[in-house]
């Protein structure tokens, strides 16, 4: 593991903590997911290949930590932490595919449709997408109320679709080289990559019971987290390593998208990077210790690499 940076030791726990977190969750997923051998072999190679590949799993974490903070044991919600990780895996699938972003890495290897195909990359997709919904229904043997394991399932459908992930990702393909607003993209920002986040800390206090109150500050947290994240992901395509992002950079001058660092140049959009930061972690104040999990993905964001 890399020196300590700037956050010293506080980071190197957080990033143990955190690899800890991914580890539970991916034993879930493979429990979850049907096995390699299953028939028909193909599109179950395709899922496991991507969902395997070394994602973060910070949206499963943002899940399981919610609800750890708020007295639930983080075993429980594994379900919806899985569910939001094929969620998102999904939406990477078929965000690199021709159609789309046509980019040929992620996560450090060929993306799902340079190694399946592009008929199985899709398929692959759908079924993780779909396979997210059966597993959420798995809350319901783990003890949770049906009326939370339905909200939670109505707010992650909601966080993917088309008023949510989707919604972000059609307008981001809209505004392919044209000149856009700052509301605009904010909107791409938030639905894109902040709806999701703000469904997995929701989902997470949910189930473990929170007040209105704390699910407020949990959204405006990970409203603020997603945009900071967003913006970091932009200054990133312009600066950052290849190696270490395990994707192509320079994708979104090529593509002629709107970002950040486009609209505000490289520092203002690094200083607003760091607003929203300083905002995630006021927003945390409430919350004590307890909340200090959170408080480290917030402060991970301004050095993270990849
Ligand atoms: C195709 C339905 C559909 C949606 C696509 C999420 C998305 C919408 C596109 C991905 C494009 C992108 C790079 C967005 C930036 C933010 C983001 C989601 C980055 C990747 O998330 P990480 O860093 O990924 O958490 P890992 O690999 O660690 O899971």
């Amino acid at each position: 593991m890399a020196a300590p940076g700037p956050g010293g030791q506080i980071e190197m726990n957080w990033k143990e903590e955190l690899f800890c977190k991914a580890e539970i969750i991916d034993q879930a997923l493979d429990r979850f997911l049907p096995p390699l051998s299953a028939y028909p072999q193909v599109v179950h190679e395709a899922m496991r290949y991507s969902i395997f590949a070394g994602g973060k799993r910070l949206r499963g974490a943002f899940v399981l930590s919610a609800a750890g903070m708020l007295g639930t044991d983080e075993n429980r919600v594994l379900p919806a932490a899985a569910a939001l990780e094929m969620i998102h895996t999904y939406s990477l699938i078929h965000d690199d595919l021709p159609a789309m972003d046509d980019d040929d890495y992620r996560r450090s290897k060929p993306t799902c449709h340079r190694v399946f195909g592009e008929a199985v990359a899709i398929l692959a997709g759908d079924a993780l997408l779909t396979k997210a919904f059966e597993t959420l229904c798995l809350l319901y043997e783990e003890g949770f109320a049906a009326n939370d394991v339905l909200q939670v399932t109505r707010e992650i459908a909601a966080a993917a679709g088309s008023n949510g992930m989707i919604g972000g990702q059609v307008v981001d393909l809209d505004s392919e080289g044209i000149e856009i607003t700052g509301d605009i993209l904010e909107y791409i920002h938030s639905h894109k990559t902040g709806a999701l986040f703000t469904a997995a800390v929701r989902s997470g206090a949910l189930l473990a019971g929170a007040e209105d109150e704390e699910l407020h500050v949990l959204s405006e947290y990970a409203a603020a987290f997603g945009l900071a994240f967003q913006i970091t992901d932009d200054l990133l395509d312009l600066t950052g390593d290849e190696k270490k992002l395990g994707k192509k950079t320079g994708r979104d001058l090529a593509k002629k998208k709107a970002t950040y660092p486009g609209l505000l140049g490289k520092e203002q959009a690094g200083q607003l990077a760091a607003d929203q930061v300083k905002k995630c972690i006021m927003s945390l104040t409430s919350f004590g210790p307890k909340a200090d999990f959170l408080r480290g993905a917030a402060n991970y964001i301004l050095s993270r690499e990849s």
